[in-house]
């Protein structure tokens, strides 16, 4: 089951950066909701006099600890910086502005929020009887400019390629290192590329993995079979 947990561990997905607005109309978070992966990226554009905090759904329109904070809108260089945050985790996030009472007035967000009990809607209603408060200062993230944005949405693209390549090499290590290829029905493309050890990382990744997947429990004897009957 070794090379299950590389073949699980191999990311294939890429890294999405979103970008949230912040009282540009008035009182809102624009889009209010996203949907986001680990290791996704979210820029909160803020506009006067607005900021982000993290909350909690139990609390609404106050800090929860450990979660972030953009600071004030004073503090972005009238919203030339941006503030930048990283998806750690899949739970719901609830954020709101933390200025006067734009939270209990519907200045409310989130990132993987659930419908249900627990939906925006459930949330910005129980912000309207909610007393608000800010963080004491910026946490949990950054502020960046432009120019610093665009390294990072590179740097994103850079990581992004370099994780297929890396699990474009760990298929193939896997392929080399396991038993693997069918010996009852012919060897697909990619399955002779990896039993005979010239797996490239231009082959896809997924296409690799079924192979692999396809090809689990025989003996590495058959797959040399396989290879020259695919040549007969
Ligand atoms: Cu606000």
């Amino acid at each position: 089951m070794h090379f299950k947990a590389l073949l699980l561990s191999a990311p294939v997905v890429l890294a999405n950066v979103y970008t949230i607005d912040v009282g540009e109309s008035p009182l809102t978070f624009s889009p209010k909701t996203i949907s986001a992966k680990v290791g996704d990226t979210v820029i909160f554009h803020l506009y006067s006099s607005h900021d982000v905090a993290q909350g909690s759904f139990d609390k609404p329109c106050q800090p929860l600890s450990g979660g972030f904070y953009s600071g004030p809108f004073s503090g972005t260089d009238n919203g030339n910086k941006k503030f930048v945050m990283n998806v750690t985790s899949t739970d719901p996030i609830y954020f709101y502005c933390a200025v006067q009472k734009h939270c209990p007035n519907g200045m409310v967000g989130g990132i993987n929020i659930p419908s249900g009990d627990k939906s925006i809607e459930a949330y910005a209603s129980a912000a309207k009887a909610a007393t608000p408060s800010a963080p004491a200062s910026l946490s949990g993230g950054k502020l960046e400019t432009d120019q610093e944005l665009a390294a990072l949405t590179a740097s994103a693209s850079a990581t992004a390629s370099a994780s297929r390549s890396a699990s474009g090499s760990a298929s193939t290590g896997a392929a080399s290192g396991t038993p693997a290829a069918s010996g009852s029905s012919k060897p697909s493309g990619s399955a002779t590329a990896a039993a005979s050890g010239t797996a490239s990382a231009k082959a896809s990744s997924t296409g690799a993995a079924d192979a692999l997947i396809a090809s689990q429990g025989y003996g590495i004897v058959a797959a040399a079979f396989g290879v020259v009957a695919w040549f007969l």
